[in-house]
């Protein structure tokens, strides 16, 4: 752990080492009798499914911490306490990709095959999924039980998890095949799914992380939740336009949104710019495997100038944000929001 102190410089590298050791600890957990094929099977599982992503939300409690407290040199032991939560948030992801992988019938993932869909997993998955989501709280009593703000980022994790998975059910129980009706698909549903399923776990848990850690009351930051929310919504749609439009070599994923008569918010958009005529096509053609139905959908999106309109969202978006933020009285909780909105602004990826 000596070379902690590099992390002005190389946060990356030492999120990374952090990695190292709170699987190494997972590995030799006492409560478990380890066999060498267990150890080695949940080895690979790990290494295959948590550190391989962006990592922008385990990054960005250090980040947030480091602006909260209003300066660059972190000590040791909180350099390794922030990192640490950030990796519970990158766990929490691992562990909601591999099921929602299964959920969505997905291909890829980060530029590999999606973990089910690897030889000898199969449906193992499901059960990987539930040790990386059992890990986490093994993380944080091992290295957070002591500290007074432990019942509370106990309690932030299982709320989130909770808003996240109701989420992911209004997502799955819009597209119950027989069920479909595009009619429903309109920007309040769309709201109310990413909100949940996005927003609460990749924008305001990693800064609720970060408030805590820095001794703060979340009661006291609401404004800054609503503020979060409306940044993962934002996320959500940028996702929901690479899923058709991005390059999947870029993005790491094949989008199957179409095919899976994903609450998109494109499909949205595109019901509102509709014709008749325009409507009907999207009546009959979405929603299929199919790929000459796919691409039927995609010509009506480039028809429609859903680029162009997505190009208008995202600046709008962005000066709201921006202007939001800037009403908010503290300098440094302003610096927080501005460096997350930095790293997801415009993105490819
Ligand atoms: C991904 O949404 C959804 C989640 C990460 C939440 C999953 C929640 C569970 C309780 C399993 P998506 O399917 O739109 O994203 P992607 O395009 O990355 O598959
Ligand atoms: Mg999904
Ligand atoms: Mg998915």
């Amino acid at each position: 752990m000596a070379a902690l102190n590099g992390a002005a410089t190389d946060l990356k590298s030492t999120f990374l080492k952090v990695y190292s050791v709170l699987k190494s600890e997972l590995l030799h957990d006492p409560a478990f009798e380890f066999t060498d094929d267990s150890r080695q099977w949940v080895e690979r599982m790990l290494d295959y499914n948590v550190p391989g992503g962006k990592l922008n939300r385990g990054l960005s409690v250090v980040d947030s911490y480091r602006l909260l407290r209003d300066r660059t040199d972190l000590t040791q032991d909180e350099i390794f306490h922030t990192c640490t939560l950030g990796w519970c948030i990158e766990w929490l992801q691992a562990y909601f990709l591999v099921l929602d992988d299964i959920m969505d019938s997905s291909h890829t993932r980060r530029g590999q095959p999606c973990w089910f869909r690897m030889p000898k997993v199969g449906l193992i998955a499901v059960n990987d999924g539930i040790l990386l989501r059992n890990h986490i709280p093994r993380i944080l009593k091992g290295h957070f039980r002591e500290k007074p703000y432990y019942v509370d980022l106990l309690d932030l994790f299982n709320e989130v998890e909770f808003q996240t998975s109701s989420g992911q059910m209004i997502d799955l129980i819009t597209t119950i095949e027989g069920e479909i009706d595009l009619s429903q698909y309109t920007l309040p549903l769309y709201r109310r799914i990413v909100q949940f399923k996005t927003a609460y776990y990749s924008f305001y848990l990693p800064v609720a992380c970060a408030l805590l850690m820095s001794g703060e009351n979340l009661d006291n930051h609401v404004e800054v939740k609503n503020i979060l929310i409306e940044m993962g919504t934002y996320f959500q749609v940028q996702d929901d336009y690479l899923d058709c439009f991005g390059d999947p070599k870029v993005i790491g994923k094949i989008g199957t949104d179409i095919e899976d008569f994903k609450c998109s918010w494109l499909v949205v958009k595109a019901l509102e710019r509709s014709n008749e005529e325009q409507k009907k096509l999207l009546h009959e053609n979405y929603g299929k495997a199919d790929p000459a139905c796919v691409a039927k959908v995609k010509a009506l999106y480039k028809d429609l100038d859903l680029q162009g309109v997505f190009t208008e969202y995202e600046n709008s978006s962005y000066e709201k944000l921006i202007s939001s933020i800037e009403a908010h009285p503290s300098k440094s909780v302003q610096a927080v929001l501005k460096s997350f909105l930095g790293k997801i602004y415009k993105r490819q990826k």
